[in-house]
């Protein structure tokens, strides 16, 4: 669907309406809820309509599909983004004028959807946006979790974890379609019998739960498509038990409904540390059987014979969390449908895609034997089978190299590995940058690469420009269309142009303009937030992401520290006056990413408080970071920190975010922030530190001696001494000492290592930033090269690369 046709005096009477039959109010006393909700199911109504016609054009054009399975999808808001897209946002602002409100007010009633954890959901966020905007038929599925990642909290310096009932008042978006369930097997035993010459399979006492779909229309910028992100929420199969009821054992009755109940309930908040939950395991299938079993049955209706499927559909799985939908699909084709086992091989192996997003091994899943075997046995027989099959292929391949076959089996030690399972069933496996896919390929997956070379490749992630651009930097997206035109939004290519601006004084000064805006916005939102006044003429220094020791926000602070005794040493040290910024959440069992946020807080106390330095640093921690801080934070950041231990980070996609709106990068030699220095030039970016390569050798050597450093450097000595000697936190002095020993005995991370690199990075920024006219333009740089850094590009690639999808014709 373009651009609505519709007027601000057609907006303000459908509000006007919707206010009267949905609620019985009129503008003047109705609350700012209820308004939102008029304006947004009037939005939604013209969406509906077309998302029919959209759904009936890509069926008769017999167009492939992509399914895009993800347990994550970090949405953020919808109304705002529908607004952009169906570029009615200006008429809509007009309206609320026109009726005294503020529109803004309104806007910030709608919760984010924050059904993930951090960059792997935001990026399944971004490809949807991507795709409905460039015409190709992708769809989302994941889990309509009641409850999102947990709203954060800081009380005493601490983080404190809060629910997040983003659903508690409704979700005008979402379409339930509870007459269309989909029903998900848990348990049981198997019995195995022959129909003729075909094995089939009973299973017997299982437990049934309803999969029920819970539909949201994804728009695209002046697209005609409009695709389908499909949560699945679970509801108990049986009614409550009437005779329980009548006995008066109403609790009974009520618990069993809430157990097959709770899988859609909440979403873990782990994002690095693997857990094996029985319950996690049980999300990964109650979605995944549900959306394959709907996406065949869909197919099925086209009456086109399954052994075509994967010429009309493509599977994605985000990670390994979805890879059970590949025994899920055998067990369909083969249990239901009676193909054999050759051809429903064939099929997934040409149906799925897997890609990998982190090489950490902890966050590496795999799951008991027994416990997939009590939970899925069908399924596990599977996988079993998977096992048992390529075992013997190795065997050929390497006869006798026991070693070999061991490391590679999806079984060993009685588990199940999830990333071998989803390289074994697809037919694509890619690393989300180039480094990535490289270290996919050298090491993590070396074995599977030997064996099968041709489906590793390296596809660089990207993000949606216009959320974080046309949408969170409203008026620089302005002044940018006014100078190389508007083709920027749909092909982020032509932002290139802005380069023959770089050098242009009034351009420079419209976007440090435009900085100062967004930063006194900021500024605002963290005196009434956090009551610390910063100063919008320092620079804002900005580390926002989720808390790692990878990510090392921890070698941020301890520079902090030092920048700190330098000036208490040196007051008339001629630094530029800087506010560091940091937001994120920590994942609730991980106990020292929170004792960091604490440190910050600890750190922050002590710097903000202190008269004597004049304000010139300033630490501040925004909570409770999620995508619409993220819009609010990345325009007014003057510089990006994206400093995790080179190897670590599979991409990062906040870097590009930062970017894109012209921050100037401080970073390693780390996922995609290699590509984007070979994007804007070494000069328009700092890059400081170890490379991966001389981490491995290191690593390899066994040769790092923390203790020497702390040795041989005495501010970095006098920063760590801090940690222990109370200048803290006098009342509880020992709080920070697992850091301090863990740095000196073994720095995984390489903190003290980096340190004195990272410190004279910093120097550099200092001078930088005190010379406007080179700091503008290198400004003005990163936005021109940002392009390549869509998610339009990176969709491109998925979909000629792996899916072989063509957008569907308009008409
Ligand atoms: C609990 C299991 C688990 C393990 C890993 C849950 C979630 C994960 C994710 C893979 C963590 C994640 O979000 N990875 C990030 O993915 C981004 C998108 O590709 C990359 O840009 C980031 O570098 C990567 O850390």
């Amino acid at each position: 669907m373009a651009m609505v046709e519709i007027s601000v005096e057609e907006i303000k009477a459908s509000i006007e309406l919707k206010l009267q039959t949905l609620f019985g109010r009129t503008f003047q006393n109705a609350s700012k809820s209820q308004i939102y909700k008029a304006l947004a199911t009037t939005v939604s109504e013209y969406i509906t309509k077309d998302w029919a016609y959209s759904k009936e054009r890509v069926r008769k054009q017999n167009a492939k599909q992509v399914y895009y399975l993800s347990m994550e999808f970090l949405m953020g808001r919808f109304l705002e983004n529908n607004l952009m897209n169906l570029e009615i946002r200006e008429k809509v602002k007009k309206a609320f004028e026109e009726l005294d409100a503020d529109f803004d007010d309104i806007q910030s009633v709608e919760p984010d959807a924050g059904l993930g954890n951090g960059g792997l959901g935001r990026l399944a966020a971004c490809f949807l946006d991507s795709m409905a905007t460039m015409g190709l038929p992708g769809h989302g599925n994941g889990i309509r979790y009641e409850y999102g990642l947990f709203q954060q909290k800081i009380k005493d310096g601490q983080q404190v974890e809060m629910a997040d009932p983003w659903l508690e008042y409704g979700n005008v978006w979402e379409v339930s379609k509870s007459d269309e369930p989909q029903l998900v097997h848990f348990g049981g035993e198997l019995e195995y019998y022959h129909e003729g010459e075909q094995l089939k399979v009973r299973y017997l006492n299982c437990q049934c739960v309803k999969a029920i779909p819970y539909d949201v229309p994804i728009l695209g910028y002046q697209s005609n498509l409009i695709n389908t992100l499909r949560l699945w929420g679970a509801r108990s199969l049986k009614p409550l038990d009437m005779g329980l009821f009548r006995k008066g054992q109403y609790v009974d009755a009520l618990a069993e409904k809430e157990l097959a109940e709770v899988i859609s309930k909440m979403l873990y908040p782990e994002d690095i540390h693997e857990e094996g939950k029985h319950l996690r395991l049980k999300q990964q299938y109650f979605f995944v059987s549900a959306s394959i079993q709907s996406i065949i049955k869909k197919y099925k209706n086209t009456g086109h014979h399954l052994m075509d499927f994967h010429k009309n559909v493509a599977i994605h799985i985000n990670d390994t969390h979805p890879a059970l939908a590949i025994p899920e699909l055998m067990r369909i084709l083969m249990d239901e449908e009676g193909l054999n086992w050759k051809q429903a091989w064939l099929i997934s192996r040409k149906t799925f895609a897997y890609t990998n997003h982190t090489i950490l091994p902890e966050a590496m899943e795999t799951w008991s034997v027994e416990l997939i075997q009590s939970l899925l046995p069908r399924i596990y027989d599977i996988i079993h089978e998977i096992n048992e099959r390529f075992s013997r292929e190795l065997w050929e391949l390497y006869p006798g190299d026991w070693d070999r076959i061991e490391r590679m089996a999806v079984i060993s030690h009685q588990r199940v590995h999830m990333a071998k399972l989803a390289i074994l069933g697809s037919g694509s496996v890619n690393g989300v940058a180039e480094l990535h896919g490289e270290i996919l390929k050298k090491e993590t997956f070396k074995d599977f690469y030997e064996v099968y070379p041709e489906i590793f490749k390296s596809i660089t992630n990207g993000i949606s420009h216009r959320r974080f651009l046309l949408l969170a930097n409203e008026d620089l997206a302005r002044e940018i269309t006014e100078r190389i035109g508007k083709s920027w939004v749909t092909q982020a290519e032509d932002l290139e142009k802005l380069e023959a601006y770089a050098k242009d004084e009034k351009f420079q000064k419209v976007l440090k303009e435009i900085r100062r805006e967004k930063k006194k916005e900021l500024a605002d939102y963290i005196l009434l937030h956090n009551e610390i006044e910063v100063d919008i003429d320092s620079i804002f220094d900005t580390q926002v992401k989720r808390f790692h020791e990878y990510k090392r926000q921890l070698m941020n602070v301890l520079h902090i520290m030092h920048l700190y005794n330098q000036i208490l040493e040196n007051p008339e040290n001629g630094i530029h006056p800087r506010t560091f910024i940091f937001s994120g959440k920590a994942a609730p069992g991980y106990h020292r990413a929170k004792l960091i946020i604490k440190l910050i807080h600890s750190v922050a106390e002590r710097v903000n408080n202190d008269k004597t330095i004049k304000g010139k640093i300033k630490v501040v921690f925004i909570e409770n970071y999620n995508v619409t801080l993220a819009q609010k934070i990345i325009p007014a950041s003057d510089v990006s920190k994206q400093i995790s231990t080179a190897g670590k980070e599979a991409s990062g996609t906040g870097n590009m975010k930062f970017m894109l709106n012209g921050a100037f990068t401080l970073g390693t030699f780390d996922g995609a922030n290699i590509e984007m220095q070979q994007a804007v030039g070494k000069e328009n970016m700092e890059i400081f530190g170890l490379r991966e390569e001389e981490i491995s050798k290191i690593r390899q050597e066994g040769s790092y001696r923390p203790d020497q450093i702390y040795e041989e450097n005495p501010a970095l000595r006098k920063v760590m001494d801090q940690l222990i000697d109370g200048t803290l936190e006098p009342e509880d002095p020992d709080i920070f000492r697992e850091i301090y020993h863990d740095l000196l005995e073994r720095d995984p991370y390489f903190i003290l290592k980096d340190f004195e690199a990272y410190c004279r990075a910093n120097e550099k920024i200092d001078e930088l930033y005190q010379k406007p006219e080179i700091w503008w333009e290198k400004g003005i740089q990163n936005i021109a090269k940002a392009g390549y850094f869509s998610s339009d590009r990176t969709i491109k690639e998925y979909s000629e690369g792996v899916w072989d999808l063509k957008p569907v014709d308009p008409t």
